[in-house]
């Protein structure tokens, strides 16, 4: 997280407390809290340092140049922004984070529902046993979710042809629709 100041001493306190760091734990989310002063005269640094905030100092003028700084020095993989002045709800950062993230997770991925794939039976092995992927329909995304998302696994999408089936529909577009929902809103959140 990532909170540029400049004399925000009135709101840094008020901005870093209602963060909901519970809720980070909770999901085994790492929360490091940066911020990027610019030289405050006020007690700014002070408050935000006893909070457990990360403290950057940038000299050089300016709200994107604290940005720049704070993302090139932030070591976590998701950056989360706002003003340190109070204004934005961050008690409720981890709730819009958790929506957020089941977007980013699929974002390469423009067919998260596709049943033909190809990998190496090794990468399997980094992901979890066989037997603990889902029994049901989420299976095709929970492999796709775990392959793409895994640092050490390499994976493309090959843009491909889908013909019309023969027979019978096996997938109930609506509850296996509901199912494969709530199956990633769970994996996501918990
Ligand atoms: N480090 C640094 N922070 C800045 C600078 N200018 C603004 N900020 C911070 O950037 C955030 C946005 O500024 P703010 O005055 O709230 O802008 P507004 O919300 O658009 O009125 C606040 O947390 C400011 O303290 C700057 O030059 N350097
Ligand atoms: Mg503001």
């Amino acid at each position: 997280m990532i909170l540029p100041t400049l004399n925000e001493e009135k709101g840094v306190g008020k901005t870093i407390d209602s963060i909901k760091t519970d809720s980070f734990k909770k999901n085994n989310w790492n929360l490091e809290i940066i911020i990027v002063d610019g030289e405050s005269k006020d007690k700014t640094r002070e408050i935000a340092k006893s909070k457990g905030a990360k403290i950057i100092i940038e000299k050089r003028k300016g709200y994107g140049r604290a940005y720049k700084t704070g993302i090139s020095k932030a070591t976590g993989d998701i950056i989360v922004t706002g003003d340190a002045d109070a204004t934005y709800p961050f008690d409720r950062i981890h709730l819009i984070l958790a929506l957020a993230l089941k977007v980013l997770f699929l974002i390469n991925l423009r067919d998260s529902q596709s049943g033909m794939w190809i990998f190496r039976k090794e990468a399997l092995k980094k992901i979890q046993p066989l037997e603990d992927f889902n029994d049901g329909m989420p299976f095709s995304e929970e492999i796709k979710i775990e392959m793409f998302s895994n640092k050490n696994i390499k994976t493309k999408e090959i843009p491909s042809a889908l013909y019309a089936r023969e027979g019978d529909v096996k997938l109930q577009s609506f509850t296996d629709g509901i199912k494969n929902f709530k199956y990633l809103f769970k994996k996501r959140v918990n």
